[in-house]
């Protein structure tokens, strides 16, 4: 009976730790930007995304004011959230394993979304020239 006990209380403590992301009605799944990133965002095609692209995809596709508020996350920090390799590129890969630092949250995705790929998709940014 104790022994049930105990298991029954670690199975409860070991429940209560695991932090649940909440419910996240965005239009798209993590999984599926990465992709997006990998086949509207890679300018030169060399299967990665580097500072100059981000630079670009924002460019193209906030407002200038909006530009201004994002300043104050510049593509550096972008990279350094993503980059996993550190090799100056955010690859597919690494894109994919850092998924506890770069856009890891319900909102930020949700903005990524909103703000550039459902305007990136609206008037085709990149068209002709993605690589996949
Ligand atoms: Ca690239």
């Amino acid at each position: 009976m104790l022994l049930i006990v105990i298991l029954l209380a670690t199975v409860a403590s070991i429940s209560a730790s695991v932090v649940k992301e909440p419910e996240c009605d965005c239009d798209m799944s993590r999984e599926d930007i990465g992709k997006w990133l990998m086949r509207h965002a890679d300018l030169n095609c060399d299967g990665s995304i580097d500072l100059e692209e981000i630079s670009q995809l924002r460019k193209k596709n906030l407002w200038l004011i909006e530009r201004w508020l994002s300043s104050k996350h510049p593509p550096e920090e972008i990279m350094e959230h993503c980059d996993v390799s550190k090799d100056g590129k955010i690859s597919l890969v690494d894109f994919n394993a850092s998924k506890d630092t770069c856009l890891n949250e319900c909102s930020g995705r949700k903005d990524f979304v909103g703000y550039i790929i459902n305007r990136a998709n609206a008037y085709k940014y990149n068209a002709g020239n993605e690589c996949n």
